[in-house]
């Protein structure tokens, strides 16, 4: 019977429960180290071998750093507001609170047979009135510095969701969650001001030692763009309006003008013959997403105003056109059209037969074709023909500088983020609405607002708290007079944006956290999570982080200083788990019959962390075989070493080879385990495991004090990774309790170096015998060792010796005649 599994689990879960190994205290010895795991969502189904593969590796990395010395503080928690509760409420009619609360009580008894050394004393539940409190407490603030308001625009909204999306859950014109195409709609809604902080989440990134594609998936997402901002009068009228460029050398070249179909100009600027045909097109372009409006591919719509504008360089006249390929959102809303350079204005032009004018020719004038979308120089623009594209948009801007028609401008991708959600199952906005004093933030002190339990949440476009008059009617903060309540809950990113902050002071009634503690123990040093979270979350916090920072709550710029993604556990078929497809892996059936630590080993060893794979039940089954192999092996050891007496001190070949063993697997299991490369740490451990077999079966004359050192950082070596198997084995060496209370190995750097060393002997380059030296002989000596070997001596028989060259630790070449 093997001496581990569920039983060996819970025996050590216990032990480390009672004993408090792993509470956190942050006075504790040792440097502090934050390691975070991105918390789970409490949905239907349990934990899955995704989440395992998330947390049991990190763990293993976490307790590492603790036997390094490290004081770790590794808390969990749950992201537990959202829709997929919601969904699954609606669709087996229980309640979304007491869905999620019961998920939360099977994923934590999950997550504790899982042994991470979690501080569940700090433990945060989002959807809880002492966690959303602050969530709320959170965006009052925001509102209180100006950084959340409230404003009327086009939002992405989900038909089968029922609610807005944030720009960042749109993912290619679809529903982050359910994949629907997702609509435009025109509503007032709640925003926080993420722009404010566009340049610094930019100009940061570089600093964070995060994966290369998040941060310039991040980069990608802000979007930085430098260029000038020019204003065109209209003809015959007061109005001017913007366009963003970031071409403004191509001024001369512009023929027509743009704008987005939801421009407030547009109406101003459609004269009464063509009214009736903008609308209509007005209509048609709501019914299409952004993406589809932007796509190269798709053939050009739009519909003149009946305007002109005038060209602030040259004076020129030219039609105001509404098209759909320019975006309300980005820039101005409007564009400068210069079909002869840009792609989208050319095809434009081409099919509404507008004039097509060049003023960039090529460097050398030699390419010809249309539309000439690189840098060259100035043709047909008068005063600046010959300039340099470079030269010409300095020269251009200063002009129209002149006559404050034109300046440089940076914009941004980034969109501020939108907030509200029409659904139930969120955090309220703090907010009421009075008939006389307008909109109202919820005092500090009448906080948390209660998320009713009696609500009927069944999705109609409408928000559900809306339906309820006592959630609503309440009384106004300032006059005291009849006030509405704001019926939209939080997007559930506004909780997970601060919740690392909450784990260091979870318990705390009288505040958000403490200041001094967040700032002791945070940023956050290590977080491992999802790569999907590139520009939602990870942002998100980056933005809350540095917006309590300017409000003096923290002493950071930045919430998580290095950052891991792990890769995708994939069904044995190859294919992403499903349950439609039945291809999923259910940890629970596997920790039953191996154990915790074989399924964390496995993961750990199976794939490469940052890659993951296919799963594979031979997989975990050889590392069920490897570990008993260990059991055995250990015992056999503990029989060589337990009550025997020590007759041989001194450190033979096979001592020294088994001491290069240790050492070797010493050194590479910790420089590999800091990468989280944890399948090579483990190969490191079955070579030390083969080495360790190796000398116990073929040393007769054991160095019995020796085999127990080796013995000891063996054990120490593998505890990491097999957290309960490994606490058994040091119970059962006769050490003290805990494994992890040891200090992590160091390794000997002269224990590496080898006596002996493998040259070639070559006459004339040609490759005679291979030996081993002793590794501390000089030339002369390698010279005479090589000469006199018995194959090399009948080789050279009859021959004079020319000279012989020396290559230290490799070769040595005898030319000969
Ligand atoms: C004139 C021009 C001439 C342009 C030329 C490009 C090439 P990035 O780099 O992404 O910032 N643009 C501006 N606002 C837009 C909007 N709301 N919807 C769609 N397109 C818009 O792109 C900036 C360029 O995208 C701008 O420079 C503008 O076209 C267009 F030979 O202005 B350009
Ligand atoms: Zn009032």
């Amino acid at each position: 019977m093997a001496n581990y599994g569920t039983s060996i689990d819970k025996k050590w879960q216990n032990k480390w429960e009672e004993s408090g190994l792993h509470n956190f205290d942050e006075n504790a010895k040792g440097e502090k180290l934050y390691v975070l795991e991105m918390f789970s969502y409490p949905s239907g189904a349990k934990l899955h071998a995704g989440h395992w593969f998330n947390y049991g590796p990190t763990d293993s990395w976490a307790r590492f750093k603790k036997m390094q010395g490290y004081n770790v503080f590794q808390p969990m928690g749950f992201d537990a507001f959202g829709l997929p509760a919601e969904n699954y409420a609606i669709k087996t009619g229980i309640h979304p609170h007491d869905s999620t609360m019961q998920n939360i009580e099977n994923m934590e008894e999950q997550l504790k047979a899982m042994g991470a050394m979690f501080n569940w004393d700090h433990e945060v539940i989002t959807c809880l009135p002492d966690y959303y409190k602050w969530t709320q407490w959170l965006f009052l603030k925001l509102y209180e510095k100006g950084l959340a308001y409230r404003k009327n625009a086009p939002v992405n909204w989900c038909p089968s969701c029922n609610t807005v999306l944030a720009n960042e859950q749109v993912i290619e014109g679809q529903c982050e969650r359910c994949d629907s195409e997702v609509e435009k709609k025109q509503l007032t809604q709640w925003f926080l001001k993420i722009t404010d902080y566009a340049e610094e989440l930019l100009e940061k990134i570089d600093e964070l030692d995060w994966p290369e594609k998040t941060k310039s998936m991040q980069k990608h997402w802000i979007g930085r763009s430098k260029g000038a901002e020019v204003t065109f009068k209209v003809e015959n009228s007061d109005i001017s309006f913007d366009v963003f460029t970031t071409r403004v050398d191509t001024l001369n070249g512009v023929t027509y003008v743009v704008l987005a179909p939801e421009s407030p100009f547009v109406d101003e600027l459609t004269t009464e013959e063509n009214k009736s045909i903008v609308e209509n097109y007005k209509l048609q372009a709501s019914k299409q997403s952004d993406i589809e409006r932007q796509s190269i591919s798709r053939e050009k719509t739009g519909v003149f105003t009946g305007s002109y504008a005038l060209n602030p360089i040259n004076g020129k006249r030219v039609p105001i056109w509404v098209g759909d390929y320019v975006l309300a959102t980005y820039g101005t809303g409007c564009v400068m059209a210069v079909p002869a350079h840009d792609e989208r204005d050319f095809e434009f032009a081409k099919k509404f037969n507008l004039p097509i004018q060049r003023v960039i020719e090529s460097k050398d004038g030699s390419d010809d074709t249309l539309p000439f979308t690189e840098y060259g120089k100035l043709v047909n623009s008068g005063e600046f023909d010959g300039l340099t594209t470079e030269e010409a948009k300095e020269a251009i801007v200063k002009k129209l500088e002149e006559t404050e028609l034109g300046r440089w401008k940076v914009n941004f991708r980034l969109r501020d983020w939108l907030v509200s959600r029409q659904r139930y199952w969120g955090a309220p906005i703090p907010v009421v609405y009075c008939e006389k004093c307008g909109t109202v933030a919820v005092p500090e002190e009448q906080l948390p607002v209660e998320l009713p339990y009696d609500i009927e949440f069944t999705p109609d476009g409408k928000s559900p708290l809306s339906k309820s008059e006592s959630f609503l009617n309440t009384t106004c903060p300032k006059c005291g007079g009849h006030a509405t309540r704001e019926s939209d809950t939080l997007d559930t990113f506004v909780c997970s944006s601060w919740y690392y902050l909450r784990y260091v002071d979870s318990k705390n009634e009288e505040k958000a956290f403490d200041v001094d503690k967040v700032n002791t123990i945070l940023p956050v040093d290590k977080y491992v999570g999802g790569p999907e979270h590139a520009c939602m979350h990870l942002l998100y916090a980056r933005f809350i982080t540095k917006a309590l920072r300017d409000m003096g709550y923290l002493n950071f710029d930045e919430p998580f200083t290095s950052l891991t993604h792990q890769g995708l556990i994939l069904g044995p078929d190859g294919l992403k788990m499903s349950k439609s497809k039945g291809n999923t892996i259910a940890p629970d059936d596997y920790i039953k019959e191996y154990g915790a630590d074989v399924f964390r080993m496995y993961l750990m060893f199976g794939f490469a962390y940052s890659e993951g794979g296919a799963w594979s039940d031979d997989g975990i089954k050889s590392m069920g075989r490897f570990i008993d192999r260990i059991e055995r092996l250990l015992e056999e050891c503990r029989n060589e070493i337990v009550n025997k007496e020590n007759t041989k001190t001194t450190m033979e070949k096979s001592e020294k080879e088994l001491n290069y063993a240790r050492h070797y697997a010493i050194q590479h299991v910790s420089a590999d385990t800091e990468k989280f490369q944890f399948n090579t740490s483990i190969a490191r451990m079955m070579e030390f495991t083969n080495s360790l077999s190796k000398y116990l079966n073929d040393e007769k004359n054991k160095n019995v004090s020796f085999l127990k050192e080796a013995l000891v950082d063996y054990i120490k070596l593998l505890a990491p990774f097999a957290p309960h198997f490994t606490e058994e084995q040091w119970e059962l060496l006769g050490k003290d309790f805990s494994v992890f209370n040891e200090s992590w190995p160091k390794f000997d750097p002269k224990a590496l170096i080898k006596d002996e060393v493998e040259i070639a002997i070559q006459i004339c380059g040609k490759i005679k015998a291979r030996i081993n030296i002793p590794t501390n002989l000089s030339d002369d000596e390698i010279k005479e060792f090589a000469i006199n070997q018995e194959n090399i001596k009948a080789a050279l028989e009859g021959k004079n010796i020319i000279k012989v060259i020396v290559v230290k630790g490799r070769l040595v070449n005898i030319v000969a005649k």
